[in-house]
């Protein structure tokens, strides 16, 4: 009976034969059980067999490939652990690169401070008054000898024209060297900054200071023709002394003049090396 089973079911499959793959398999298992009962279940266990053995191998593989010790947490969670202890890592050498970096800052600060301690005080210089060309120095002014004649009023606007004024003298000292500037002649003489214009007899400098003392000549000033004006006058008579020099005199008179510009020295700051 059973080898007419057989022999009916591969009848069969000489019937059924074809492309078609689910059929293909169930020919295949059809041939196998003609070939013994025990053969299929035999291929089967082998079969079974071979999945079971490529699972182990598989799954040995995989729990070589899990990190030591943390074997039992999940791919992700030591992924996460491992993020972490780096990044503590990378803090801990921050905080030491901060901590070397703030104790460098305070040396160097220290160091700054100490140096601008002992540092020596700037130089200051005072560079020296240059005039202009024509112009005479002496101590912080530069003085003009006019080469022209004007009256005093012309005279005292042409000075300021120039930044400066008819001269004011108050020192010995600065008459003289005045007086060495111009040249001898027979009546030599020349306006500066003194006028008795407002109220008679009352000297007053061009800025308007009273005038103390001076160096008037012997019997001046006189006011002998309406004399509101001083000039200087140096002649060929080498008696004439500069301190006793000045005299009163018309002031629309055309005389050559002086004029007197103060000159700030413009200090220079050097560094001391
Ligand atoms: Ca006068
Ligand atoms: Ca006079």
């Amino acid at each position: 009976m059973y080898s007419k089973l057989i022999d009916t079911e591969a009848g069969h499959e000489e019937v059924h034969h074809g492309p078609d793959v689910g059929h293909s398999a169930v020919g295949l298992i059809q041939r196998l059980s003609a070939a013994g009962p025990y053969r299929l279940a035999t291929i089967c266990l082998a079969a079974l067999c071979a999945i079971l053995l490529i699972s182990i191998i598989a799954v040995t593989a995989q729990y070589k490939n899990k990190p030591q010790g943390g074997g039992e947490a999940p791919l992700w969670k030591q992924t996460q652990e491992v993020n972490v202890s780096t990044l503590t890592a990378t803090i801990n050498q921050l905080k030491q690169e901060k901590e070397r970096l703030q104790k460098e800052r305070d040396y160097l600060q220290a160091k700054l401070a100490a140096k601008v301690a002992t540092k020596a005080p700037a130089v200051v210089t005072l560079a020296p008054i240059t005039c202009p060309n024509d112009w005479h120095l002496f101590n912080n002014s530069c003085y003009l000898i006019s080469r022209n004649s004007r009256d005093w009023p012309e005279s005292k606007s042409f000075c300021e024209s120039q930044g400066a004024h008819l001269a004011i003298i108050h020192t010995a000292e600065e008459q003289t060297f005045l007086w060495n500037l111009l040249p001898r002649g027979h009546w030599n003489s020349y306006w500066f900054g003194i006028t008795d214009g407002e109220t008679e007899d009352e000297w007053k400098w061009v800025d308007g200071t009273p005038v103390i003392g001076g160096f008037w000549e012997v019997g001046e000033p006189n006011n002998h023709i309406n004399e509101d004006c001083g000039y200087i006058v140096k002649t060929r008579v080498l008696e004439r002394v500069p301190i006793r020099s000045w005299y009163d005199a018309p002031c629309h008179m055309y005389l050559p003049f002086i004029c007197e510009k103060e000159m700030v020295a413009s200090a220079s700051t050097a560094m001391p090396h």
